[in-house]
């Protein structure tokens, strides 16, 4: 069974075990996020939303249109409840990547891209937040940010394209 599909991403078995352990998961990660979200309240989470929200359009009008483009429409929370300094376009840009989702391989790329652009503006906190993309991101946690979140839930990119 799962050792039968081992290392087969594509296989729909595995990837609907992937989904299970995922939608399994939600609860105790929706609890874990309101919780952050009560907190990020009073610590003063996304005040900054229309700056990001400008900052949004013009990263996505100057997206490749020819890539498929995803149901949601695009949204961005700026660095996620991390503090928005000035490598706030460096999350912004990840986002979009992010909302567009793909392979395993683009997602390496782009949280690669995402390290460099913050630590050409702070070496420290890019060692911090890349870790954080890398473990938070990934495609089978049903979060707003998660990798393809333009798609719906479990998809990870655009269809026929297996993560
Ligand atoms: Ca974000």
């Amino acid at each position: 069974m799962i050792r039968k599909s081992r290392g087969s991403i594509q296989n729909p078995e595995f990837r609907d075990d992937f989904a299970k352990i995922g939608i399994a998961a939600t609860t105790m990660i929706k609890l874990s996020v309101h919780c952050m979200l009560i907190l990020l309240v009073f610590v003063g989470c996304a005040n900054n939303q229309k700056d990001i929200d400008a900052l949004a359009a013009k990263i996505y009008s100057t997206g490749n249109p020819n890539s498929p483009m995803p149901p949601k429409p695009f949204v961005s929370d700026g660095c996620s409840c991390w503090p928005d300094s000035n490598w706030v376009e460096c999350c912004v840009k990840h986002d979009f990547i992010y909302w567009k989702g793909g392979t395993r391989q683009q997602r390496i790329e782009a949280d690669r891209i995402f390290k460099e652009c913050v630590s050409q503006k702070n070496a420290a906190m890019a060692a911090i937040m890349y870790p954080g993309v890398r473990l938070g991101g990934v495609w089978w946690l049903p979060t707003p940010f998660r990798w393809g979140f333009g798609w719906e839930y479990p998809q990870s990119g655009p269809p026929g394209i297996p993560y």
